[in-house]
């Protein structure tokens, strides 16, 4: 794959204003939240939710991709159409999870690793065969005592770069996800130290593995203070910390940002999102956008609820959250959109 072509599709990734929805949780993951909304935890129930997200009306005026799980990926409308025709047909970008998910990391008590780089080059081929043009791998950091640990930071990053490269080298844009989480009692300036930290780990290591920054998408974290951080930071302050890590971390190449949300609600991560597109727009050198999944399918999901009667609201919901990021991605977001 030529790295033009690469670029080309992460560029395309984070056009007009758009951004992605991530809808790739696990069966685990998606089963453990229907379960808190009492929607029944079967293959079909999971199936109808997201042919009820990708089916959205307009959907393609605000999200340029969308990331499957394995499961999804395979899976047809009720009327027999593949998911994947559902969104080339709407020119959203395919794209898939193709971490296998963490599981501890022997000998670092509290902290993560990714598993899913065996066979990964095959499963490519595969994903790339039924129409995936991007790919998301996620590696999880935790912020405690005496953690993370160098060792953690490195393990993790090096899978990363590992799996970029094999991205590239079938085709796939790598969306690269290092998510230094929420939780905690840290401060803002905790989570900014780990995250500068796991960035330049990061480029370092994809340097070092030949990855094309070019065409390479970055997912990352918003740089906010612990959820449980008895000083919390006005919008203003998330912004700044956030863009002036970003521009002292990550290379001008990377053609495009898009975060996670983290476990904000949909409105903070409209309003952060924002608030760095007015304060900062002309000084980005990449294009920052969204990659959401709960900010995005919250309250949507909830006003589902399993009932087939409900897609009509649920997907005016979605398409609602997707919108507002996409103002915010103009800086044209305000209050008086909710
Ligand atoms: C949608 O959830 C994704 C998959 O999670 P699991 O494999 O743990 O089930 C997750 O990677 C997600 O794409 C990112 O964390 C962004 O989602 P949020 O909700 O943080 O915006």
């Amino acid at each position: 794959m030529k790295s033009k072509e690469l670029t080309e599709i992460a560029l395309a990734l984070v056009a007009k204003d758009g951004g992605i929805l991530a809808m790739d949780e696990s069966i685990a993951s998606c089963n453990k939240l229907f379960a808190k909304l009492n929607i029944p935890q079967t293959e079909e129930y999971r199936r109808a939710y997201r042919q009820l997200l990708i089916t959205t009306p307009g959907l393609a005026r605000f999200i340029n991709g969308a990331i499957l799980s394995d499961e999804t990926i395979h899976q047809q409308t009720e009327d027999h159409i593949p998911f994947t025709e559902i969104l080339s047909k709407a020119e959203i970008l395919v794209g898939i999870k193709v971490d296998l998910g963490t599981i501890d990391l022997p000998g670092f008590p509290g902290e993560k690793i990714t598993e899913g780089l065996d066979g990964l080059g095959e499963r490519m081929a595969n994903y790339y065969n039924m129409g995936a043009r991007f790919a998301k791998w996620r590696a999880v950091i935790t912020i405690g005592e005496n953690i993370p640990s160098w060792g953690c930071i490195e393990a993790n990053v090096h899978l990363l770069a590992r799996y970029a490269a094999i991205c590239q080298e079938y085709g796939i844009v790598p969306m690269v996800e290092p998510e230094v989480l929420m939780e905690g009692d840290h401060s803002i300036e905790k989570c900014r130290e780990v995250t500068a930290k796991t960035l330049y780990a990061l480029f370092n290591e994809l340097y070092k593995q030949r990855v094309d920054l070019r065409g390479l998408i970055l997912k990352p974290n918003m740089i906010v203070p612990g959820v449980d951080s008895p000083v919390q930071k006005d919008i203003e302050t998330v912004a700044d910390f956030t863009v002036n890590c970003l521009l002292e971390s990550v290379p001008a190449a990377v053609p495009g940002i898009t975060f996670l949300s983290g476990g904000q609600s949909g409105k903070l991560a409209s309003q952060h999102l924002n608030a760095m597109h007015s304060n900062f727009g002309p000084l980005l050198p990449w294009k920052l956008s969204f990659s959401y999944g709960r900010a995005l399918q919250y309250p949507a999901i909830e006003i589902w609820g399993g009932k087939k009667e409900n897609t009509e609201a649920a997907q005016q919901a979605l398409l609602h959250r997707a919108s507002n990021n996409s103002a915010a991605n103009r800086g044209d977001y305000s209050e008086s959109l909710e």
